[in-house]
């Protein structure tokens, strides 16, 4: 059998754990590390598909757990699939539903069998398994699935991880079980642990064994500080096979996406890029800026002087500023597509960067003019 998921590793980075290399999927190859725009609802807020296409984003992500809510996997089945369905020919990843349902849902019960929760859209009764996961995901049919997993706070003690870790491998296993499109979808396991060392080791071992086409980070990105992620990224990526991809689940800012790389990263999503443009916000070469506060109004250059994109090559601040303030959609297409492009070149200026084996080097100058840690 043809795996669904092939990673190609090109080229590792001279001084550092970085990684250039390829991943292909039924739906196209994609250069790695990648950064993929969150597309929750089968739609990247305000963005149509032939723009990310333009942009370059070769995958994109959505959620098990929205499109179950509505419209339902029945109704994505009869369209032929998510691919069909919003118009999008490149790659999709979905999510397992496990993390929205921890952080959307209300009155959540985890049990060995599965998750009982209240939905957010009407307070109905629901239950995900691993196995009733395994179906939705066959039935959106994306090319990359995520197992259901359990994501614990960073802060939770021992004991209750060690649990946690023990049984997301157990659910792991039984979604694998239950996936019927090995040849067409390929299933990642997700490594749990919080801070952990011993525990994400062992999460590790345990996905490890299953073979998966590709493993996930999770846990990160939930509270703790950079330092405290990039630490356990230290001992985490080392633990899974060079041969398989590697994806940071829910973490997307210009900082942690190059410190990430930087450890053997080759996958990374987050909302925070749609969801700032969305409140006027955009990321540029010279930092974070809100582009709708009022020293804006008389400003007519770019977002960002060093862009390219779209939004940069025809607008101004003080025109997508005016947008904004007059509550114009066409204000936050405008940021959004400008962030997605930013992060989108931001991984492509990496790639190179491990080509040329200079990527420390690019981090500091990224960084000098950037700042640190301001997300
Ligand atoms: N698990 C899953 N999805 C996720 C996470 C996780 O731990 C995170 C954590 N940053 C984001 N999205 N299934
Ligand atoms: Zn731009």
């Amino acid at each position: 059998m043809e795996p669904a998921i092939k990673y190609r590793l090109i080229k590792k980075e001279k001084h550092t754990g970085a990684r250039l290399g390829e991943i292909t999927t039924p739906h196209g190859t994609f250069q790695t590390p990648m950064f993929m725009p969150v597309g929750t609802n089968a739609s990247v807020k305000t963005m149509a598909p032939e723009e990310l296409d333009t942009m370059g984003a070769g995958i994109i992500l959505a959620n098990t757990y929205h499109l179950w809510l509505r419209p339902g996997e029945d109704i994505v089945k009869e369209a032929g699939g998510l691919h069909r369905f919003m118009n999008w020919d490149k790659g999709i990843l979905t999510d397992s539903g496990g993390f929205q349902v921890f952080s959307l849902a209300n009155t959540r019960n985890i049990t060995e069998e599965g998750v009982h929760f209240k939905n957010h859209l009407n307070g109905a009764a629901m239950f995900l398994s691993p196995e009733k996961a395994m179906q939705i995901e066959n039935d959106l049919g994306p090319d990359i699935m995520m197992s259901l997993d359990e994501c614990p706070p960073f802060f939770e003690s021992y004991e209750y991880v060690k649990h946690s870790v023990a049984r997301t491998s157990r659910w792991a296993e039984r979604g694998l079980k239950a996936h019927r499109n090995p040849e067409t979808q390929g299933l990642f396991g997700i490594v749990q642990g919080a801070g952990f060392k011993d525990l994400r080791e062992q999460s590790a071992k345990d996905l490890v064994s299953l073979d998966f086409p590709g493993y996930s980070i999770g846990g990160l990105s939930v509270g703790e500080s950079k330092a405290e992620m990039n630490h356990v990224l230290d001992f985490t990526a080392p633990l899974l096979p060079e041969n398989k991809p590697r994806y940071l689940m829910g973490v997307g800012s210009a900082d942690a996406l190059i410190d990430g790389a930087i450890r053997g990263i080759d996958m990374f999503d987050c909302v925070l890029p749609t969801r700032i443009a969305r409140n006027g916000t955009v990321m540029t070469s010279h930092g974070r800026l809100v582009v709708k506060n009022a020293q804006y109004a008389h400003d007519f250059g770019p977002l960002d002087d060093n862009c390219q994109c779209y939004a940069c090559r025809n607008y101004s601040r003080a025109y997508i500023r005016h947008l904004i303030k007059a509550n114009e959609i066409f204000g936050i297409h405008l940021t959004s597509y400008h962030n997605l492009y930013f992060l989108l070149h931001l991984m492509k200026q990496v790639r190179q960067a491990i080509m040329d084996d200079n990527l420390l080097e690019f981090r500091e100058a990224f960084f000098e003019s950037y700042g640190f840690n301001q997300e």
